[in-house]
C-alpha cells in the first residue's frame, strides 16, 4: 500500500491536524523539547519534564514540570507505573488528556528520562493517545551503570509506548563529533529536534491522508521498536542512489532485511518524479524482502531549494537493544 502524497498547495490553516503534545523528560529530552519549542516548524504545545530545578529553569516550554526526585525511586521500586504516574498526572494538570499523539523523547541513560518517560507513556496511552517515544542509547564513558539503566528504561518504554524510535547518541553526533562538547551537544540537541518534528510532519501527513485516524492508529500503533534512516543530496541525485544513502545511514543500525517493512518520506524543494520516487521505493523494498512493504509519502519544502531529504523509519523485528554495540564502556 501507497500513499503518495504533496501537500504544496495546502495552506497551514487547511493542515488542521491531530492534537500532538511532545514532552521532554529528564536534561537530554527537556534540551530537545526546549529547542522544538523555539523553532519556527512547530506551533504545537510542548512539555517539559525534569527533578533538576536549575535545569528546567533555563528551557523553553508551555508547560514546565518540576517533579521530586524521590518519585524516581517509587517509580523504580514499582513494576508497573501505574500507581506513581498518577503523581504525574496531578501536576501535568490535565494537558496529557485530549491529546492524539503523544511524542515523548528523553536520553536513555540518566535517571530521570529513563525513568519518568515510562510513566508519562503509561500516561498517554491511558489518556487515549497514540504514543510515540524517540530516544537516544548512551554514548559517553559512564560504566555499565549508564548502560543499564538505558537498557531498563527501553524495556519499560516498550511496555507502555506504541512505537519507540531508538536511535545511538553517538550516531546523532556523528556530524558534530569534531566540536567542543557543549557545542556538540548544542548541535545533536538540534538534530534531535529536527528528527521529532520530522516524524510529527509524517504523523500529520498520514492524518491528512486519513483524518479518521484508523491508518495513522494501524501504521504507526504497530511499529514497536523502531530504526531512523535519514538521508540529504541533491535532488538531481538518482533514486537508486538515494535509496542507498538511505540504506547506509549510519542511523538506521540495522540491517533493512530484518525489518517488517518501512515508513519513508521524501521532502524536496520543488517536485520529485514518480520515476525517481518508484526506484527508491523498489530498492528499499528489494533490501526488505519479500513480506517488507514500503509506505511512502512526498512532500514539498521550497526552502530546501535542490536538496531531497529522505526519512525512513523501520521497524526492529530481530534486534533488541541488547545486540547493539552501545559505546559504553
Ligand atoms: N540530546 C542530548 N543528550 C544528552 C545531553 N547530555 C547527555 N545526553 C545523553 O542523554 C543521556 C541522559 O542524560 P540526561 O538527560 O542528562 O539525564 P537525566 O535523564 O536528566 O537523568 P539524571 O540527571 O541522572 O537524573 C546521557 O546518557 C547522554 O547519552 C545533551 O545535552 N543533549
Ligand atoms: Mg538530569
Amino acid at each position: 500500500m501507497n500513499h503518495p502524497h504533496d501537500d504544496d498547495a495546502k495552506t497551514e490553516t487547511e493542515r488542521s491536524g491531530p492534537k500532538i503534545l511532545i514532552a521532554g523528560a529528564g536534561g537530554a529530552g527537556c534540551c530537545v523539547a526546549s529547542k522544538i519549542s523555539e523553532s519556527e516548524r512547530w506551533n504545537g504545545k510542548t512539555v517539559a519534564i525534569d527533578t533538576d530545578g536549575q535545569e528546567l529553569v533555563s528551557k523553553s516550554a508551555d508547560k514546565k514540570i518540576l517533579l521530586d526526585r524521590t518519585l524516581i525511586d517509587d517509580l523504580e521500586a514499582e513494576n508497573s507505573p501505574g500507581k506513581k504516574s498518577n503523581e504525574i498526572r496531578r501536576k501535568t494538570n490535565g494537558l496529557i488528556s485530549g491529546t492524539d499523539v503523544l511524542i515523548l523523547t528523553s536520553g536513555l541513560g540518566g535517571n530521570t528520562g529513563s525513568k519518568i518517560s515510562p510513566a508519562v507513556a503509561h500516561l498517554g496511552k491511558k489518556a487515549g493517545a497514540l504514543v510515540i517515544s524517540i530516544v537516544t542509547l548512551p554514548f559517553e564513558r559512564g560504566g555499565n551503570k549508564r548502560k543499564e539503566i538505558a537498557e531498563e528504561g527501553q524495556r519499560r518504554l516498550s511496555k507502555e509506548a506504541d512505537m519507540v524510535v531508538l536511535l545511538s547518541a553517538g550516531d546523532v553526533m556523528e556530524r558534530s563529533s569534531d566540536l567542543p562538547i557543549e557545542e556538540a551537544l548544542d548541535v545533536m540537541d538540534e538534530e534531535l529536534a529536527s528528527l521529532v518534528l520530522t516524524l510529527v510532519s509524517l504523523v500529520e501527513d498520514f492524518y491528512q491522508f486519513d483524518p479518521g485516524f484508523e491508518s495513522v492508529n494501524s501504521i504507526f500503533g504497530e511499529m514497536g521498536l523502531t530504526r531512523a534512516g535519514r538521508a540529504e543530496c541533491d535532488i538531481e541525485t538518482k533514486g537508486t542512489e538515494i535509496a542507498e544513502k538511505i540504506i547506509e545511514s549510519p542511523l538506521l543500525r540495522t540491517n533493512l532485511p530484518h525489518t517488517g517493512g518501512a515508513l519513508l518520506q521524501i521532502t524536496s524543494g520543488s517536485k520529485i518524479t514518480p520515476e525517481k520516487v518508484e526506484k527508491i521505493v523498489e530498492r528499499i523494498s528489494e533490501e526488505i524482502g519479500g513480506n517488507g512493504q514500503v509506505i511512502w509519502e512526498t512532500r514539498i519544502d521550497k526552502s530546501l531549494g535542490d536538496v531531497l531529504r529522505a526519512f525512513l523509519l523501520a521497524p526492529d523485528t530481530r534486534f533488541g537493544m541488547m545486540d547493539l554495540d552501545i559505546e559504553v564502556l
